[in-house]
């Protein structure tokens, strides 16, 4: 052996062992989470890293989305490197930002690795620190992730104004006493978790079958201020998200969500997140320092505001100016928008939307303003959520009251950009608008009909969201022309019409409320319990009651055909008929009764048929149906 060679050999035996204690080292340095620990042969200059945050925390072995990327926080990060202290978890880093402030990291996982903690170690030339990651179990696919159907009657929560289970979360120690002012409209009024907990068997009573919340996600706790009508004001709504993957904390936390889930599957309510895919609130981390440059549409300081010039969405002939404006522009100033042709973007949206699935054991998710993302996002999303979960349901917010444009948006149908959404369900304004129109009295009840036509630009109407009011719109005892009759009819129509009904809370107790945010009144405690409700309020309760159990009994107004048998200024009449279940429901909106005649024929009933709803009774005679119709009032012919 020449010096040569023996120095050659001598100096890979010390490489080695100089390797060896680098090992140990690391390894040392990983399991004690010491971030003092330098590499001996790290450099002197370099920094040590620092990680403050990993979307997601937690996987699933055997998920259809593998490897799962994490976004990892921190400082420091340059020249990451990230590996997995277990063999059946392969972790390596994707890229680090420039300000190496976050790293795109994926991991593999082995589908026999069991559930548990398995941190991973992230190293770099100034020392290494571990990042925290769960394998998560699974939760039972026969109870969880049902989807909707027409089969259910959505109620819709502002968690916030519901009920106030746990005053312990109230006046969070960064939240100025200002944002906690019940007497403000835009503060935070209590509401939490818990309190739709404690109310679920109030929701079992009335028989809602599915519970949609607004968003849970962390929002920013303090109070803005500013010389406009609507400051000072907080967001107790929870679409100014400032963390994904937290729940807000005035809320609760995810162990009581998940309990909440649980509850309500135990008694038959399924459960519906509201998530915001198309931004964030200003006051996330992220609006300072963007994992990536094209993380938004534009910035803090430089970006272009939405025009809402919506129809360019549906036109072929849109110019791409304006279509751009409605994508890329913010909601607001405050909402940043995320830019979902960033790759990065859409896998860390989907992937959010597969988390929250998967360790809450939710049936639903409603999309906020799901048109001012690219539609190819729509179907990637809702495509990556039906392979992981066949049953799972995604309705979008397309707040448009032109049916062709909602229509555009629903799955099942190819548009002219040959994209076809594969969006489950979209909220049906255009049919809403009409209803509140024709119960106020300012449009014929003929306009009902009219608007059901447009259903022929749906390739399943049984699939549209019915609602009967948001928190977005006017309670209808606060419309001009409205009476409880009249209230209580356009509730009927919510729950007799095909497609899945969605009631607003405090709907069904007849609650009064003006433009946002009075239409986000705190729903009176006392009206939990049938002795605190007021005469209307009770007689609207019941009301709402009778007709979700109608809907309840008869298969044919969940998913019968709907048949137009008449309709007049004051009146429409159309039967829903599945196989020999025919119920047969009517609307009168005249002060006075009413007969209206009814060719039997027209839905195949035979003579001496009779149709009852209480005491009123309707017998098929010479092949014709009289219909008896109270005056101001809706009727279902059983
Ligand atoms: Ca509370
Ligand atoms: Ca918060
Ligand atoms: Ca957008």
């Amino acid at each position: 052996m020449t010096a040569t060679k023996r120095h050659k050999t001598d100096r890979k035996k010390a490489q080695k062992s100089i390797s060896a204690i680098q090992k140990a080292q690391f390894l040392f340095c990983a399991f004690l989470r010491s971030v003092l620990c330098l590499f001996v042969a790290g450099s002197a200059s370099a920094q040590i890293p620092t990680v403050t945050k990993v979307d997601p925390p937690s996987w699933w072995a055997r998920h259809t989305i593998s490897p799962v990327r994490l976004l990892v926080r921190g400082t420091n990060l340059h020249g990451a490197r990230v590996s997995s202290l277990n063999s059946e978890l392969l972790a390596s880093t994707v890229s680090v930002n420039q300000k190496g402030t976050y790293a795109f990291v994926d991991v593999e996982i082995s589908p026999s690795l069991s559930p548990g903690k398995y941190p991973l170690v992230l190293a770099n030339r100034g020392g290494s620190t571990l990042i925290p990651f769960t394998l998560e179990t699974p939760l039972d696919a026969g109870s969880n992730f049902k989807g909707i159907t027409n089969d259910d009657v959505i109620y819709l929560i502002m968690t916030d104004r519901f009920a106030d289970g746990d005053p312990s979360n109230n006046a969070p120690k960064d939240a100025p006493p200002e944002a906690n002012d019940r007497n403000n409209p835009r503060s935070f009024h209590g509401g939490d978790l818990r309190g739709v907990i404690n109310r679920l068997p109030y929701l079992k009573d009335l028989g809602i079958t599915a519970i949609w919340l607004t968003p849970w996600y962390d929002n920013w706790n303090g109070v803005n201020r500013c010389d406009k009508p609507w400051c000072p004001n907080t967001y107790y709504h929870g679409y100014h998200a400032i963390d994904y993957y937290a729940v807000e904390d005035r809320f609760g936390d995810l162990a009581t969500l998940r309990e909440l889930v649980q509850k309500a599957h135990s008694l038959g309510i399924k459960v519906i997140q509201d998530q915001v895919a198309n931004h964030v609130g200003a006051r996330h981390p992220w609006v300072t320092d963007p994992p990536l440059p094209t993380w938004f549409h534009g910035t803090l300081a430089n970006h272009q505001l939405n025009k809402f010039q919506n129809g360019v969405l549906l036109s072929p002939h849109g110019n791409p100016l304006d279509f751009r404006n409605t994508l890329d522009g913010w909601f607001s100033d405050d909402l940043p928008d995320m830019n979902q042709e960033e790759p990065e973007v859409a896998r860390y949206e989907i992937q959010n939307s597969l988390w929250w699935v998967g360790v809450t054991g939710i049936d639903g998710i409603r999309q906020d303003t799901i048109q001012y993302t690219p539609r190819f996002f729509i179907r990637d999303l809702s495509n990556a959520l039906h392979r992981q979960y066949p049953k799972l349901w995604m309705v979008g917010e397309v707040f448009e009251r032109d049916a062709a444009q909602t229509a555009f948006f629903i799955g099942g149908h190819t548009g002219w950009d040959s994209i076809d959404t594969k969006l489950d369900s979209v909220f049906d304004f255009a049919l809403w608008n009409a209803s509140l129109l024709a119960f106020t009295n300012k449009a014929s009840m003929r306009l009902l009909p009219h608007q059901l036509k447009y259903d022929a630009l749906y390739p399943d109407t049984s699939k549209l969201t019915m609602l009967a009011n948001n928190h977005d719109t006017m309670r209808f005892m606060s419309l001009e022309g409205a009476t409880l009759e009249r209230a209580m009819m356009h509730v009927a129509f919510v729950l007799s019409v095909r497609g899945i009904p969605q009631l607003y809370a405090g709907e069904e107790i007849a609650m009064q409320g003006g433009e946002d945010p009075d239409n986000r009144r705190d729903f009176p405690s006392e009206a939990f319990n049938p002795e605190g409700r007021k005469p209307e309020e009770k007689r609207m309760f019941a009301w709402t009651r009778e007709w979700i159990r109608l809907r309840r009994e008869h298969a044919a107004l969940r998913s019968g055909r709907l048949i137009d048998l008449y309709s007049d200024d004051d009146t429409y009449v159309f039967a829903r008929q599945l196989g020999t279940d025919t119920v047969i429901v009517a609307f009168n909106r005249q002060a006075k009764e009413k007969h209206v005649v009814i060719p039997a024929s027209s839905i195949g009933i035979n003579n001496n048929v009779m149709f009852r709803s209480g005491a009123l009774t309707a017998l098929v005679t010479d092949g014709a149906l009289t219909l008896t119709l109270p005056a101001q009032t809706a009727v279902a012919f059983e």
